[in-house]
């Protein structure tokens, strides 16, 4: 099996401090956050960023804060979010992909969220992944249900999306595909057998996904924006115990962890 890349998606859009007081707020609080997600194994981190208040934002300059922090003090991959939060404009959440990262999340369509719809029509995808080829950054494919599967197939045929894709596969969200072991495997049929994937469970179902994901020789997506929970009503205190977790569980079960140079090398990225 390949070694195992662990992203970790720091803060998300969704998550409050009322929710868990360790949740980093400012650049300057992701940025450490990311160093000891990186200290503790995580190759990837999954970036939003918040502004003064607390609140999701895609404001370019606050990614290049945190970007440059990161970059300086880390090795890590760089994925930023082109999700932000539901309600948010194209325009607000394409930004910072045009600092060119080395990655970007792309969703490949809309899809019930909670209460709200997380919308991401087609024509507005094809933009976002047009603007990842300009910048020369590599898309992670977002897929909360089976037909994102099937969209991100017509974007390679229409030249938006390049081979070999790299999925992750978000299961458990309120109102999208279930975080269950037979949903994993059907996705996992679908997407081309050249392509690298990743699987996220949201809530408790985070362990599990991820433990699924390592036996299977995929790769795992933790961190607070998919859950803040360490067991059963006990917080993690950071991202860095859920990536302890983690190389715990990958360690009992044989599989080496990659180092960022690792990971660039399975993913197809540029050497840093
Ligand atoms: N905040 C969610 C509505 C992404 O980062 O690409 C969407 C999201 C996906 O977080
Ligand atoms: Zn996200």
């Amino acid at each position: 099996m390949e070694k195992l890349i662990i992203t970790v998606a720091l803060v998300g859009a969704e998550v409050t401090r009322e929710q868990t007081p360790y949740l980093p707020l400012s650049p300057r609080e992701i940025a450490d956050e990311a160093k000891k997600v990186r200290d503790a194994g995580a190759s990837i981190v999954h970036l939003h960023m918040r502004d003064q208040f607390g609140n999701p934002s895609q404001d370019k300059a606050l990614f290049a804060e945190a970007i440059s922090y990161i970059q300086t003090e880390t090795d890590l991959i760089i994925q930023v979010s082109t999700g932000g939060a539901v309600g948010m404009t194209a325009e607000e959440r394409v930004q910072p992909v045009t600092l060119a990262p080395e990655m970007a999340s792309l969703s490949m369509g809309s899809v019930n969220f909670g209460d709200d719809t997380f919308s991401n029509p087609l024509p507005m995808v094809r933009e976002f992944a047009r603007v990842c080829q300009t910048h020369q950054v590599k898309p992670e494919l977002e897929v909360f249900e089976s037909g994102m599967v099937q969209n991100a197939l017509t974007l390679v045929k229409q030249g938006l999306l390049d081979n070999p894709l790299h999925f992750n596969f978000v299961l458990g969200v309120p109102g999208a595909m279930p975080a269950t072991a037979k949903n994993l495997l059907f996705l996992l049929d679908l997407i081309p057998p050249t392509s690298t994937w990743t699987v996220s469970g949201i809530g408790r179902h985070q362990l599990s996904m991820n433990t699924f994901g390592i036996l299977l020789g995929g790769h795992v997506r933790t961190g607070f924006e998919d859950n803040i929970y360490y067991r059963k009503g006990v917080l993690a205190q950071g991202n860095a115990p859920l990536v302890d977790r983690l190389i715990k569980v990958s360690e009992s079960l044989d599989r080496p962890v990659a180092s960022p140079i690792e990971a660039r090398q399975l993913l197809g990225l540029l050497p840093r």
